[in-house]
């Protein structure tokens, strides 16, 4: 099965429309494949006017498979949320994708498995393609409990979204460990978990998970890409520090294509 490789900029709380500028001109003259779809995550204010950038930008980069996302929805519809987004609303805005689950929002902002399985069917239901994250911590990799801690966001996911939950979704593997640490996974690590999660995947949901893409997230750079996008099921990555620097990002889409 051929899958086509992904890389994803979480921008997280950082980075400007002049960034922006400069990824678009990047992808225009050097990227030219759509071998690898490209996603840009920018914090949810930029996401309109990044959208009429790549629009008005739309022959330049006719080339290039590139999409806009959000790092995060509301598990809810509509209503008095003071200062959530609805998926609805990042669709509206020009949106294809969402990432969902990002350690950061478990860790910080109360993201459970369960509040993250509800995120993904407004997701879903609204037309975005879900990043959805998972990953062990230091202290759960020391403990052997890496597997059962994936296990459970991705059961939590299907409980609650059906057996087909990821015919159209995506799968970030992001170590703890190996977030903004300078520290990524060794490719070895990162290969073993991701046909885990593809083997998880078969078993307990009705897709092909042969056709699903895992990326890797971690301290990904340009000089450690090459070796964990060869890995058999790695399939791109989720890059957080180094899109923000438009060299090395459009350096980490050739390296995936
Ligand atoms: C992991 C990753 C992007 P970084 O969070 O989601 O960030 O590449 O800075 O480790």
């Amino acid at each position: 099965t051929s899958r086509r490789p992904v890389v994803a900029g979480n921008w997280k709380m950082n980075g400007h429309l002049e960034l922006a500028d400069q990824l678009v001109e990047k992808f225009a003259t050097e990227l030219n494949s759509d071998a690898v779809e490209v996603v840009l995550c920018p914090p949810a204010v930029f996401l309109s006017d990044l959208s009429k950038k790549l629009e008005q930008n739309r022959e330049r980069l006719s080339a290039v498979e590139l999409g806009i996302g959000g790092q995060n929805a509301s598990a809810l519809e509509k209503g008095a949320h003071t200062g959530e987004i609805a998926a609805s609303m990042l669709k509206a805005a020009g949106c294809e994708y969402v990432i969902l689950g990002h350690s950061e929002r478990r860790a910080m902002y109360g993201d459970t498995p369960e509040l993250v399985a509800e995120k993904f069917a407004q997701a879903k239901a609204n037309g975005l393609t879900p990043i959805l994250c998972t990953g062990e911590s230091e202290d759960e990799r020391e403990a052997g409990k890496t597997f059962e801690v994936i296990a459970q966001d991705l059961e939590k996911v299907i409980e609650c979204n059906g057996k087909q939950a990821f015919d159209n979704a995506i799968i970030a593997y992001e170590p703890l460990w190996a977030i903004g640490t300078g520290k990524s996974a060794t490719p070895e690590q990162a290969q073993e978990v991701h046909a885990f999660i593809r083997g998880h995947l078969a078993k307990i949901g009705d897709v092909d998970a042969d056709t699903v893409r895992i990326l890797y997230g971690g301290s990904v750079t340009p000089d450690n890409a090459d070796e964990l996008f060869a890995q058999a099921d790695v399939d791109g990555g989720l890059i957080g520090g180094a899109s923000l620097v438009a060299d090395k990002f459009i350096k980490l889409c050739q390296l995936a294509v």
